[in-house]
């Protein structure tokens, strides 16, 4: 079932349990390779959702700016995008591209993402694939101004969805989580992919 909320195209369930569990397992694997870590601002202020990225390219922010690098932090190259994480791209993204970015969230029970547009990738007419695992999130869209009005839904776990056209550029932000709404994750929250083609 596809739905539409505000431009973005939304796949309720997508991925069911055991497919979710894999690609946790997954996501695990690419976060011993590269660990998490809290970006800052260029004013050192710490973000309060956990990052890490798979792929040519990930994303980082420290003292020196947000921008994709192609390293960890640590110096180590970012590991592989899992296979599960591309067949999930080649299903729902409708493009021949292969993605170059996958960029792992993780929110605990009390991160949030503020409202904020992705325009560090180079190409617009690019899609951004997102897929939530783990708790409940409050997703808000708005327009391409930051004063424009804006809708929320709740994201669930297994839920895809894919940024394209008008809303590839709009403001969106996560308000908050709802705790203990999913089983998927041991240690609770949430872990949302995204995945870019970012040159
Ligand atoms: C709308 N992540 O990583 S995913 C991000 O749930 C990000 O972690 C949120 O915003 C999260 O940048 C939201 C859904 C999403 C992702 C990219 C978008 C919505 C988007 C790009 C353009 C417009
Ligand atoms: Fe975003």
């Amino acid at each position: 079932e596809k739905l539409e909320f505000r431009g973005v195209a939304l796949y309720p369930g997508l991925l069911d349990r055991p497919a979710q569990e894999a690609m946790v397992a997954a996501l695990r694997r690419v976060a011993e390779a590269a660990p998490m870590f809290h970006p800052e601002s260029r004013f050192g202020k710490r973000m309060s959702v956990k990052m890490t990225s798979a792929g040519a390219f990930g994303w980082v922010s420290d003292r020196r700016g947000y921008r994709y690098e192609r390293r960890h932090p640590s110096g180590v190259a970012w590991p592989p995008i899992p296979a599960e994480v591309l067949a999930v791209w080649q299903a729902v993204s409708g493009v021949e591209r292969a993605p170059e970015c996958c960029l792992v969230n993780y929110y605990s029970e009390t991160a949030r993402m503020g409202l904020h547009q992705d325009i560090d990738e180079s190409d617009f007419a690019m899609p951004v694939v997102s897929i939530s695992l783990g708790d409940d999130a409050l997703f808000r869209v708005g327009g391409l101004e930051r004063s424009d009005p804006t809708a929320s839904t709740w994201l669930r776990s297994g839920d895809v969805c894919v940024l394209a056209g008008e809303a590839r550029r709009a403001f969106h932000g996560i308000d908050r989580l709802k705790p203990g709404t999913s089983t998927l994750l041991p240690q609770g929250g949430r872990l949302n992919v995204t995945l870019r083609v970012v040159t």
